[in-house]
């Protein structure tokens, strides 16, 4: 499963699903010709008892049978942390960054078997400057989801579905991004259908080995719109014609919701009300396999996260799996998507790789979840270096890149540098990850009116806050009356005195517990050493989704503070 809901009706696709045959690879070794294990995809190694803790290198191969001459488009929604990919032993695509989907395409593959090989690698290096030894664990493998289909010369890549209300009717503006991998140029056209409604797209060239956009605006009387308490979504379905002949060429089937989302006059607004994101921080980890939770595993998080009264999540910190934003789609779940940063120092930032890693990054996660009508923020760069006017300035080309692809989400940064940030001007939404009463015995309310006030004379003034992380660990089991650091009563005392606080503040408009599930750390970088048992004990559900007291303390203090009904 790709996705919760069929993609296509026209384009022919595979799910490459399965078991892959397996090897680890020694640094610089050749591609292998001895593949002795068979490894789950999706799925992360660490789930195999040969591979627990294994970081390196390894090859996956996949043997696939083309019943027709065929042009290939692959699509790989994750692998971590860097893919190459060969087909037939030839290289056809690089990746970097476990969180992003990629695609390719390959012309003209004969019919007969062909073999795909993926040489995936999660080691730590000077090459990789966003997976580096971290507060939550960089698995290895084809941890996501892999689809391959047939295509001809042109076809859909993408759509971009913009709603907006006019006249009280709701309207889109839609692009279709398509490409041409023929060596002819070609008039193309599109029909559109979503609802009940029948629409077309204009007519344009693209050239051979080119690329194009099909865009046109549209009325949509009688729709309903997208929130958390209705959460209605439409297939949004468009296909390819051949602008002369009007033979079909390919479809792309998309599910978008007719939602606005706004910050205005310190508020957050989705359709025009009010809203209080009351949320949890979610690694995707789990300690039956790794950042590779199946779709079961995905829904069972969002049972209790809902359960314990939440109407939010924040991906910390990377894109998420795209099922995992279907699911919030359906289940009407606000999300703060941010891209892949977690703590990289102005050291970490001069990396002549962060930059561009992290624009590829930001670029994937737009446009790849563009669609979803659960996104209401994007956010980047947590806890990086926004107290440096250099460090500034890397904020600042990203917060210019993302709002360049999407004018619609605000945009924020979870900032840990109270006092010091010198980038609160640039977000729309001012966001602090506070740790009072677990990092330091200050009181809440006191820490948060300090950093308030200073953030009011530093570029915050008339904004809305959120406070996008909070919380304590706590050792599943560990149960002590004195609420000793460590126990599920020391957590339970300071969540139940940080929501009573930040629940009770009129600018805060989110809250993002840190966090929901304890997750696995990296040994390197003395993570281990600060993390008993290498995990993030800050979850009110352990790794295997077993709540701690703390669980019972969120559901009450979420069911009882409802604000959404702010004028
Ligand atoms: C930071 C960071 C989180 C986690 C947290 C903690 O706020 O953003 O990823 O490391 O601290 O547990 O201390």
């Amino acid at each position: 499963m790709v996705r919760l809901f069929q993609t296509h009706k026209i384009r022919e696709t595979v799910e490459l699903d399965g078991l892959w045959e397996f090897t680890p690879l020694g640094d610089g070794e050749a591609m292998p010709t001895v593949y002795p294990y068979a490894m789950p995809v999706p799925g992360c190694w660490e789930t195999h008892p040969s591979f627990a803790a294994y970081r390196g290198r390894a090859a996956y191969r996949k043997v696939l049978q083309i019943d027709g001459r065929t042009s290939l488009r692959f699509e790989f929604k994750g692998v971590s942390h860097t893919a190459d990919v060969y087909f037939d032993g030839k290289l056809i695509c690089h990746h970097y960054n476990a969180y992003t989907p990629f695609s390719f395409f390959v012309t003209d593959a004969e019919a007969g078997e062909h073999a795909l090989t993926v040489v995936v690698d999660n080691a730590f290096s000077g090459e990789s400057a966003l997976h580096i030894g971290n507060d939550y664990y960089t698995y290895g493998g084809i941890i996501r989801p892999v689809a391959m289909e047939k295509v001809g010369g042109v076809y859909i890549e993408r759509l971009e579905f913009h709603p907006f209300l006019r006249d009280g009717i709701w309207n889109a503006d839609i692009k279709v991004f398509v490409r041409n991998i023929g060596d002819v140029n070609r008039a193309i056209r599109a029909e559109g259908k979503l609802h009940d409604k029948s629409f077309a797209f204009a007519p344009v060239q693209i050239c051979r080995e080119g690329v194009g956009t099909l865009s046109g605006s549209f009325a949509f009387d009688g729709v309903e719109p997208w929130n958390a308490d209705h959460p209605r979504l439409y297939g949004l379905e468009v296909r390819l014609l051949d602008d002369g002949d009007g033979a079909i060429l390919d479809d792309l089937i998309e599910r978008v919701g007719f939602r606005a989302v706004a910050v205005e006059d310190g508020e957050l607004r989705v359709n025009g009300a009010c809203v209080m994101l009351k949320g949890f921080n979610r690694h995707e980890d789990h300690g039956v396999c790794g950042c590779a939770l199946p779709f079961q595993l995905m829904v069972k998080d969002i049972e209790l996260m809902q359960a314990a009264g939440a109407n939010a999540v924040r991906t910390s910190h990377y894109p998420n799996d795209e099922r995992f934003l279907d699911l919030c789609d359906e289940r009407g779940i606000y999300v703060w998507e941010e891209n892949h940063a977690r703590g990289l120092t102005l050291e970490h930032m001069d990396n002549p790789n962060f930059e561009p890693q992290c624009e590829a990054c930001n670029q994937e996660m737009v446009q790849n979840h563009f669609n979803h009508p659960c996104i209401v923020i994007w956010g980047l760069l947590n806890e990086c270096a926004s107290d440096s006017q250099r460090g500034r300035e890397m904020f600042k080309r990203q917060y210019g890149q993302i709002r360049a692809m999407d004018a619609s989400r605000p945009v924020s940064h979870a900032s840990n540098k109270p006092y010091t940030d010198v980038c609160l001007d640039l977000p729309d939404i001012v966001s602090f990850n506070i740790y009072s009463g677990w990092y330091d015995r200050n009181d809440i309310a006191d820490e948060y009116l300090n950093i308030r006030a200073w953030a009011e004379e530093n570029g915050a003034k008339g904004k809305p806050y959120i406070v996008s992380e909070f919380g304590a660990g706590a050792i599943y089991g560990f149960r002590d009356p004195a609420k000793t650091r460590w126990s599920e009563e020391n957590q339970v005392d300071i969540l139940g005195k940080s929501l009573d606080v930040y629940l009770g503040r009129p600018e805060i408009k989110g809250v993002f517990i840190w966090q929901f599930c304890d997750c696995r750390v990296t040994e390197e970088n003395g993570w281990a050493m600060a993390r008993p048992a290498s995990r993030n004990n800050k979850g009110i559900v352990d790794t295997y989704r077993r709540p701690k007291l703390a669980y019972g303390t969120v559901d009450e203090l979420y069911h009882s503070h409802n604000r959404e009904a702010l004028p």
